[in-house]
């Protein structure tokens, strides 16, 4: 089986391939793999929006079964933000300094610093289209800490953790993060499937 991941990004192909790797006969490919290099639209207002339009797009055009996912950082005292505008949220140039700064800087007075991460991936199998959800709950810290990770990982603090996102090793957020929690689900998904076609 053949399924296409909807995104130019090699590093989150290799991590899928890495976590399917025990499925025989599924291979995972980037969009660039097999020769798709448009840039694909990302214009809905809410993460689920942008991982469907992206699968869609994808499948309507190219008839391939594949899958896309979308993530974003929700702070409940500033309605939700950065959501859907996470990666560009302190600017253009998708900085994730300038993205740091801003929630910091929104937050100063904020009392009530919870937040959660949250990862949508859809996928459209034979047409059929299939939403899997991860979420990870936390609070918002009051200046950066640690050097691991990406984004936002310095200001975010899990439930249940005394370190920030970017003081956990990658198997450690992995086993909490909102991505972890929604690919294992389209693992365990595609795993059904596997099963019952083979
Ligand atoms: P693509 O090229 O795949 O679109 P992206 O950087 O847009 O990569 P996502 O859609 O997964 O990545 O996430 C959007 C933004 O949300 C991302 O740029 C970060 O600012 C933030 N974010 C998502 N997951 C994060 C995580 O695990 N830790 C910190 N920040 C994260």
């Amino acid at each position: 089986m053949d399924l296409i991941f909807a995104t130019h990004n090699a590093h989150k192909v290799e991590e899928c391939n890495f976590e399917l790797s025990h499925i025989p006969n599924l291979i995972v490919r980037s969009l660039t793999e097999v020769n798709i290099l448009e840039e694909i639209p990302e214009t809905q207002p809410t993460i689920e929006g942008n991982a469907i339009q992206k699968a869609e797009f994808i499948f309507d055009k190219y008839g391939y079964n594949c899958f896309a996912d979308d993530s974003g950082l929700e702070i409940v005292a500033i309605n939700d933000e950065p959501g859907v505008h996470s990666a560009y949220y302190g600017g253009e140039e998708r900085s994730h300094k300038k993205n740091i700064d801003l929630v910091l800087q929104k937050m100063k007075h904020k009392i009530n610093r919870t937040a959660q991460f949250r990862t949508t991936i859809a996928l459209i199998l034979n047409g059929e289209l299939h939403v899997f959800e991860g979420i990870c709950k936390g609070k918002i810290l009051y200046e950066p800490i640690g050097t691991n990770g990406f984004g936002y990982d310095p200001i975010f603090q899990p439930d249940g953790f005394t370190k920030s996102f970017a003081e956990l090793t990658d198997a450690e957020k992995n086993a909490i993060s909102h991505r972890g929690i929604a690919t294992r689900k389209l693992i365990a998904f595609i795993q059904i499937y596997a099963n019952q076609i083979s």
